[in-house]
């Protein structure tokens, strides 16, 4: 469903591999060795340089730098769908596998308003035309500014139940501009291409479409 969305969209759908180098699956999103924030995503490593991808970004920098490589900087609008590995504690919402789906747009004049436009239209599509989304300020090294964003809560409305914790909001992803660092890292001059990015945790999707409670419930027989 999500696939489909985003071909209606223009985009194009890119994959990569599950088992990754550092430099591309930190070095390139701008979490060098040593930043705090590698802690947040506790990774399975191989070896010293080679890792199972904690995210779908990789696969958007081969994109980016593939680009450079054959004919140089161009637009960008891809989507990253695949698995991701992290060293959690399974429990009914976290699993030590995942998948999860990226999104990149890379032009000239991208703006905040084409970020906050693309993800209303997705919510809307996915979740129905009822729903809002509300973006609030976050942190991710790989975006700046970095948002979180809510959708109105499906069960009360918006006005507060046990579903939205009594807030009428529910976490459903996280985005941003890309980084100018990230950007320059993968071959794109910042100061002529501008970009933005979103993640979307596909089982966490899923359970709120589909009210399921145990992440487990995807993986077990
Ligand atoms: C989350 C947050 C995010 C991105 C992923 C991204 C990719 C490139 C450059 C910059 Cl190539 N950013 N990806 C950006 C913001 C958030 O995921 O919580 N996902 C479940």
């Amino acid at each position: 469903d999500l696939e489909n969305l985003f071909l209606g969209m223009g985009y194009e759908v890119a994959e990569g591999p599950e088992v990754e180098t550092d430099h591309y699956n930190f070095e390139l999103m701008n979490l060098p060795k040593g930043h705090p924030a590698r802690d947040m995503q506790d990774t399975f490593y191989i070896d010293e340089n080679t890792l199972m991808r904690t995210h779908t970004s990789p696969v958007q920098a081969h994109v980016m730098l593939d680009k450079i490589a054959n004919g140089g900087a161009q637009p960008i609008k891809v989507i990253c769908p695949g698995k991701t590995y992290r060293r959690d504690d399974d429990d009914a919402t976290h699993s030590h596998q995942f998948a999860q789906c990226e999104g990149l747009v890379v032009d000239k004049n991208i703006t905040m308003a084409d970020l906050k436009g693309t993800l209303e239209l997705f919510v809307k599509k996915m979740f129905g035309e009822k729903r809002e989304i509300r973006l609030r300020p976050s942190y991710f090294p790989f975006t700046e500014p970095s948002v979180e964003v809510d959708i109105s809560c499906g069960n009360c409305g918006g006005k507060g139940c046990s579903m939205c914790k009594g807030t009428g909001w529910i976490e459903i992803l996280g985005a941003g501009m890309v980084n100018p660092h990230v950007l320059e890292m993968c071959g794109y001059d910042p100061k002529e291409w501008q970009g933005f990015a979103f993640g979307i945790g596909l089982e966490r999707v899923a359970m709120l479409k589909y009210d399921i409670d145990n992440i487990r419930d995807f993986y077990n027989d």
